[in-house]
C-alpha cells in the first residue's frame, strides 16, 4: 500500500467540455479506481482554470461578469463528471480563496528569495495559448491570436534553473513520460532557457490573482493554474496533509501542455524549495480525421451526445482500450461501433447472456453447486489462466499500460467462452445435469473475476454483470477462485451490451452547438420565428470598459438600432462603417456591460477570429428580410 496522488489538468471554463477533456478525466478516474482496488491510499484531484484573458473575453462576449460566467461554466464540468462516474476526491477552482492565498504566498516566497525582478518586455503573445511565443512558434501557424506587446513586467529567473532541470531529467528517467516526451523536453532545453514573465498589468488583464507586492498587476494565468497541484492539498496551510500527498505520483496531461508542466512548473518548485512531482505523464491527442479534436476547430464531440446514444460505460471502455498511452488515436463513429460490437456485445455481453440464461432456465435462477469436474483439465487450465491475469493486471496498471490491462481481462472473458465450447453444457444438461451445473459455476467464476478486473473501467455495467451471475455479494477486491456462493439468486438475464447497428454522430460545430444543442434538428416553424434582416453599419466605436466589444449603430431602412458585438479584436471601428451585415432582429434586448444591445450580428467563428457574414450585393437593401 502506498500513497497515490494523481491530478488532471484543470480545464479552462471558456467553453463546453468535449471528449478530449473527458478522456483525461476518465483516464485519471480509471487509474484512481485501480489503485484503490489494489489497496493504495488515493487522492484524485481535478478542477477548473478560471482566470486569464480567454475567460475574461468569453465572459465579455456573453455579457456576464467573469464570476457569473465561471460559476455557470464550472457546473458544466462538474455535472459531466458526475454523470461519467468520476470519483475525484477534490475539485479545485482557481477562483477559490484557498487557492488564491497559496498563489500569493508562493509569489511572496519567490520574491523574498530574490527569484523575481522587474523588466521591460516586448514580445509576441498568443492569446489563445495564454503565453508569449517565439518568432519561430508564431510562424509555425500552431498559435492563434498573436499580438505584439511591449510592457513592464515581473519576471521569474527561470533561466538559472536550466542545468538543474536537465540534470534532474537525466537522473530520473520516470520524471517525464513517455520517453518520446522526455526527449522532446530535453530537445527544448538545448536552447538557452529564458526567464518567465509572470505578471500582467491590470490595464490589460484584470481577471486574475493580484500580485501581493505589486498590486497594479495580476499574475500570469499559468503561474496561477500550475499552483493548483499544491494549493489543493494544503501547501503553506496544512503541512501534515501536504506532506502526506506531496510529491504527486502523476500529473496527467495532454501533450499540448508539456512545456508548461515539464519546464515552468519544476523550475518554479525548485526556486521555492519544494520537491518535484514524481511523474509528468503526457498522453496523446484524440483526433478527428487529421485534426486534433478541439473547441476552437469546432470538430469536438460533446461527450454526452455519444453517451446518450450508447451509455457511459461503453464510451469509457472505448477511450481506455483504444488509446495506447502516449500515442494519438483517431475517433470515428464506425471505429467505435466495431470495437463495441466485437468486445462488448460479442465477447463480454454474449458470455454474460449465455451463463445467466442457462442458470435461469435450468437451475431456477440460482447458482448451481460446484462438483467434481468432468473435464478437470479444462477447469484447471481456466483457473490457472485467471490467476495469471489477476497477477498481470496490477503490473500493467503500475506500468501505465492500461490498454494491455483491459486486454488481459478480455482475454479471460474469451478463455471462459472457450471453456464453455470445450465442456458443452448444452449437451451435458441432457446427459449429466450435475456436470452442467459445475461447468456453469466455473464459467460464472471466471466471468466474475474478469468483471471485477474491468470494474474500474466500467463501474456500472460490471455491477449488472456480476448480479446476473450471482457475484453481486462478493467483495469487489476478492480475486481468488471460488467467491460466488452456490445457491445465490441471480438477477434476471438482460443483455448488458445490445448490438449497435448504426451510430450517427455529427461533430458539433461551435455555431451549431449554440443553436441546436444536443444535436436535435430544429424545425422549420422554429426557424421561421427568427427575424433576420440586412442592416447597414452607420457608426461604430469601442465600448469604453470592455476590450473585445464594439458599440454599433445599424440602419434597418427606416429605423436604427444599437448592437453590442464582441468583434473588437477582429475589426477596427472605422473598417466597419458602411458594411452591410445580417442582424437577428427579434431578440430580447440584452444589457451588455451596461449598454443595451438590440439584436445580434451574424458572424463565423474561424478558430477564435470572428468574420462577419456580409450582405454586400447592392440588391440587398437595409431592412430586407433574410430567409
Ligand atoms: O490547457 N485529445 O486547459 P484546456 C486528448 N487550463 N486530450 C485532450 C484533447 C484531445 N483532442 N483536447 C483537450 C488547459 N484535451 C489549461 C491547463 S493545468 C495546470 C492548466 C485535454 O481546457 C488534455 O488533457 O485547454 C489537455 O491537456 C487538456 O484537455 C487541455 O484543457
Amino acid at each position: 500500500m502506498q500513497n497515490f496522488y494523481l491530478t488532471t489538468p484543470i480545464y479552462y471554463v471558456n467553453d463546453q467540455p468535449h471528449l478530449g477533456h473527458a478522456y483525461t478525466t476518465i483516464l485519471a478516474d480509471v487509474l484512481a479506481r485501480y489503485h484503490r482496488a489494489i489497496g493504495d491510499d488515493v487522492f484524485f484531484l481535478t478542477g477548473t482554470d478560471e482566470h486569464g484573458l480567454k475567460v475574461q473575453q468569453a465572459a465579455e462576449a456573453r455579457g456576464k461578469t467573469e464570476q457569473e460566467h465561471t460559476d455557470e461554466f464550472v457546473k458544466r464540468f462538474q455535472d459531466l463528471w458526475d454523470r461519467l462516474y468520476i470519483s475525484n476526491d477534490d475539485f479545485i477552482r482557481t477562483t477559490q480563496p484557498r487557492h488564491k492565498k497559496v498563489v500569493q504566498h508562493l509569489l511572496q516566497l519567490l520574491h523574498d528569495k530574490g527569484e523575481l525582478y522587474v523588466d521591460s518586455y516586448e514580445g509576441l503573445y498568443s492569446v489563445s495559448e495564454e503565453r508569449f511565443v517565439t518568432e519561430k512558434e508564431a510562424e509555425s501557424g500552431d498559435f492563434k491570436q498573436i499580438e505584439r506587446i511591449k510592457e513592464k513586467n515581473w519576471f521569474f529567473k527561470m533561466s538559472s534553473y536550466q542545468e538543474r532541470l536537465i540534470d534532474h531529467i537525466h537522473a530520473n528517467p520516470q520524471f517525464i513520460q513517455p520517453e518520446s516526451r522526455r526527449n522532446e523536453v530535453l530537445g527544448f532545453l538545448r536552447q538557452p532557457l529564458k526567464d518567465l514573465c509572470i505578471s500582467r498589468p491590470k490595464s490589460r488583464l484584470k481577471w486574475g490573482i493580484e500580485i501581493p507586492f505589486a498590486t497594479e498587476y495580476v499574475t500570469y494565468v499559468w503561474f496561477d493554474a500550475l499552483t493548483n497541484y499544491i494549493s489543493a492539498i494544503g501547501f503553506s496551510k496544512d503541512e501534515e496533509q501536504f506532506n502526506h500527498w506531496w510529491p504527486a505520483n502523476y500529473h496527467l496531461i495532454g501533450k499540448d501542455i508539456l512545456t508548461t508542466h515539464a519546464v515552468y512548473w519544476p523550475t518554479m518548485l525548485m526556486a521555492a524549495g519544494i520537491e518535484l512531482p514524481q511523474t509528468i505523464y503526457a498522453h496523446g491527442w484524440w483526433m478527428m480525421g487529421k485534426n486534433k479534436m478541439s473547441k476552437s476547430s469546432g470538430n469536438a464531440i460533446k461527450p454526452l451526445d455519444l453517451m446518450d446514444h450508447v451509455g457511459i460505460d461503453p464510451v469509457r471502455y472505448y477511450l481506455m482500450r483504444e488509446m495506447v498511452l502516449g500515442s494519438d488515436a483517431v475517433f470515428t463513429p464506425e471505429h467505435f461501433m466495431r470495437r463495441y460490437n466485437a468486445d462488448l456485445a460479442n465477447d463480454l455481453g454474449n458470455l454474460t447472456n449465455r451463463i445467466s440464461k442457462f442458470i435461469w432456465r435450468h437451475f431456477d435462477g440460482r447458482v448451481p453447486p460446484t462438483n467434481p469436474p468432468g473435464d478437470a483439465t479444462a477447469q484447471e487450465d481456466l483457473k490457472r489462466f485467471a490467476a495469471d491475469v489477476v497477477k498481470r493486471v496490477p503490473q500493467q496498471i503500475y506500468a501505465m499500460k492500461l490498454h494491455e490491462a483491459i486486454e488481459s481481462a478480455m482475454q479471460l472473458v474469451r478463455k471462459v467462452n472457450v471453456y464453455l465450447e470445450i465442456c458443452q453444457p448444452w449437451k451435458q444438461i441432457k446427459e449429466d445435469p450435475v456436470q452442467a451445473g459445475n461447468t456453469m459455476y466455473q464459467a460464472a467464476e471466471g466471468l466474475r473475476i474478469a468483471a471485477q478486473l474491468l470494474a474500474p473501467v466500467m463501474p456500472s455495467r460490471t455491477d449488472n454483470i456480476r448480479a446476473m451471475i450471482g457475484g453481486a455479494g462478493v467483495d469487489i477486491t476478492y480475486l481468488e477462485w471460488g467467491g460466488i456462493l452456490p445457491g445465490t439468486r441471480i438477477l434476471e438475464p438482460e443483455s448488458p451490451f445490445p448490438r449497435l447497428d448504426k451510430l450517427q454522430l455529427e461533430p458539433v460545430s461551435a455555431e451549431k452547438s449554440k443553436t441546436a444543442s444536443n444535436g436535435v434538428p430544429t424545425t422549420f416553424e422554429a426557424f421561421e420565428k427568427v427575424d433576420l434582416r440586412v442592416v447597414e453599419i452607420v457608426a461604430a466605436e469601442r465600448l469604453h470598459n470592455a476590450d473585445s466589444l464594439l458599440r454599433l449603430t445599424v440602419a434597418l431602412g427606416d429605423s436604427e438600432r444599437q448592437v453590442i458585438a464582441g468583434i473588437a479584436k477582429d475589426y477596427t471601428p472605422e473598417s466597419l462603417v458602411g458594411k452591410k451585415v445580417i442582424l437577428v432582429a427579434n431578440l430580447e434586448v440584452a444589457t451588455i456591460r451596461g449598454a443595451a444591445s438590440e439584436g445580434m450580428i451574424l458572424a463565423v467563428d474561424n478558430d477564435g477570429t470572428f468574420v462577419l457574414a456580409t450582405a454586400d450585393d447592392p440588391r440587398m437593401k437595409p431592412g430586407s428580410p433574410v430567409g
